[in-house]
């Protein structure tokens, strides 16, 4: 049943709109059966894990959205390990949902099982992170732009610092979309300053611990003394850091001036402290994004390939007038 659905869709979505990557349709990705009348809908989704405070946020936000619209979530935390998530994609697919939702911990070995999904007529949907698979494999990807949030977050270190400084980074889960593309996003805003120079770069996996673990080694060696600035790729790994630095007599914010991202609330209570400098912010709440696309699926819209959520920066001097409107 699921399978000529499948095809009757790709037929429709054919002759669909084309455009740029905002207005791109799903090649393939298509619309979800639409269950018998009064059968809920019933969504498989694959979480990467509860890793930061953006995931505890993300999370709550797709749980709370699926509530909200009376659908059956089946949610599945994978840990941070991906042979958990592919693991849950082959279970949603043998449970036979209506779509499956996951955010790729990291970019590639995705490709087998979503072939799996499309075979069994499921479509799926990208949240959060991009895998590198085929567009066809697919409905649509609802994300932030990594790769100019770092450029963002550079953009502000070099005119913090005047175009001069060496510069720690502490990087995310080694393959994910975000490290691969803040990490390209942050490179690009300071190549054309060669005051601005990165001498270490390690991955913190995104957690306060690891955060923590690696800038304790760092200030202990000889480059930890050069250090003027830290480019986090997450709040919760500069928060990790600041304790680092706390702990082994560094003022953060002051000795060594710090960006991250994602601009969770205890980020913004970090620079109201005169701790961290700037966060660019991550929008986590995509729970509505994702349940607007499915809505739009199931009346057989046009999805585009691609839905950008936008994000905003804040630096030490807006954070205090802004604490109060953060929702995560
Ligand atoms: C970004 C998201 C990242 C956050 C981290 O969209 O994938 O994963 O920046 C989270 O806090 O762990």
């Amino acid at each position: 049943m699921k399978r000529c659905v499948w095809l009757s869709v790709l037929a429709l979505i054919a002759v669909g709109c084309s455009g740029g990557d905002a207005g791109k349709t799903a090649e393939g990705g298509g619309t979800t059966p639409t269950p018998e009348s009064g059968k809920k809908l019933v969504v498989g989704f694959s979480q990467i894990g509860a890793e930061s405070d953006w995931r505890t946020a993300n999370t709550e936000s797709i749980r709370s959205e699926a509530e909200k619209r009376g659908i059956d979530l089946k949610f599945a935390d994978a840990q941070q390990k991906q042979e958990n998530q592919i693991k849950a994609i082959k279970s949603f697919i043998a449970q036979g949902v209506d779509i499956i939702a996951f955010a790729p911990v990291v970019e590639t070995g995705w490709e087998p099982v979503l072939r799996e999904a499309k075979e069994a007529g499921i479509p799926v949907i990208v949240s959060d992170r991009r895998p590198d698979v085929p567009e066809d494999l697919y409905v649509t990807f609802i994300g932030s732009d990594f790769v100019k949030e770092g450029e963002m977050a550079g953009e502000w270190l070099v005119k913090k610092m005047g175009g001069t400084a060496k510069i720690a980074e502490l990087t995310g889960t080694t393959g994910s979309a975000p490290a691969n593309d803040r990490a390209k996003g942050f490179r690009n805003a300071i190549a054309a300053t060669p005051g601005m120079e990165i001498v270490f770069t390690q991955t913190g996996d995104f957690t306060r611990a690891k955060g923590k673990e690696v800038m304790e080694a760092l200030l202990k060696s000889p480059a930890g003394k050069e250090i003027k600035a830290l480019y986090a790729h997450n709040d919760d790994m500069a928060l990790g850091a600041i304790q680092a630095m706390e702990e082994a007599g560094v003022k953060p914010g002051e000795d060594i001036i710090i960006v991250s991202i994602d601009g969770v609330k205890a980020a913004f209570e970090a620079m109201v402290a005169g701790k961290l400098n700037c966060t660019v912010e991550c929008n986590p709440l995509l729970g509505p994004f994702l349940f607007d696309a499915i809505e739009k699926m199931m009346k057989g819209e046009m999805m585009p390939k691609r839905i950008v959520v936008e994000d905003k920066m804040f630096d030490e001097t807006q954070a205090a007038a802004e604490l109060p409107n953060r929702k995560y």
